[in-house]
């Protein structure tokens, strides 16, 4: 009996939580046709960020994810690669609830001595969510989503969007985001030399899955993504 407690407890463990860690974001090597397609040459020199954990055991999420980040005078660029066997949308107009089902999310807080900080959600369907907040207890995307900024996103989807019963492989998501819409945090100061804090975030709803499974390249105790002292920092280079 007592071998088995000692076995059920350790089956109930959390892995360890991540380090917070520091990547750095290049300069673009080219234009970027925001397509979905991950085909430009700028992304061939943005490393991939793979390091999704689920939010409430720190385990990695069943399917795989990755984002790449690269910049220029006037856009922050974001691409998500995500595996998906059976891809699922509910909703398909500005600001709805994307994340109730298949959606890649970024969260940026620029500067550490603003409370502003921005969220962007794509869903499959290419769907946008986008709100810019004043900290984590002001009310939250109810009072902050009717911000919009003129974000540009494009999806390309290997398979079919809400058809469960064949085999979907994934989905590629590329985002744009115009730096004039975070000038109330970082002015127009350039890039180069700046550190953020950020979060990358996959919903991952499918028949696959016998719960549904929300993952972030950050360390958020409890699963409150908006708990920016656990987002990794990037620094544009
Ligand atoms: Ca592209
Ligand atoms: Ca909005
Ligand atoms: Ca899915």
């Amino acid at each position: 009996m007592l071998v088995m407690g000692i076995v059920l407890v350790c089956g109930m463990l959390a892995a360890a939580p991540p380090p917070l860690l520091h990547f750095e974001c290049a300069r673009t090597a080219g234009a970027i046709v925001v397509d979905g397609e991950s085909d430009d040459k700028a992304w061939d020199n943005a490393e991939p960020i793979t390091d999704f954990r689920l939010w409430e055991t720190f385990e990695r999420p069943t399917e795989r994810t990755s984002v790449r980040f690269c910049y220029d005078d006037d856009y922050l660029y974001a691409l998500f690669e995500c595996d998906d066997p059976d891809i699922f949308t509910l909703y398909d107009s500005r600001d709805a609830y994307i994340w109730e089902s298949d959606a890649v999310e970024l969260f940026l807080k620029p500067d550490a001595d603003n409370p502003i900080y921005y969220e962007f959600e794509v869903a499959p369907n290419n769907a946008v969510f986008d709100a810019r907040m004043v900290n984590t207890g002001s009310g939250g995307f109810r009072r902050w989503a009717k911000w919009n900024c003129d974000v540009r996103t494009a999806v390309q989807v290997r398979g079919s969007i809400n058809e469960w019963k064949d085999r979907d492989e994934g989905y590629t998501v590329e985002i744009a985001i115009p730096l004039a819409a975070l000038s109330e945090t970082i002015g127009d100061r350039p890039l180069r030399g700046q550190t953020w804090k950020f979060a990358a975030v996959r919903v991952d709803v499918s028949v696959t899955l016998d719960k549904e499974e929300r993952s972030s390249t950050a360390n958020v105790p409890g699963g409150d993504i908006h708990q920016k002292n656990g987002y990794f920092s990037l620094t544009f280079k």
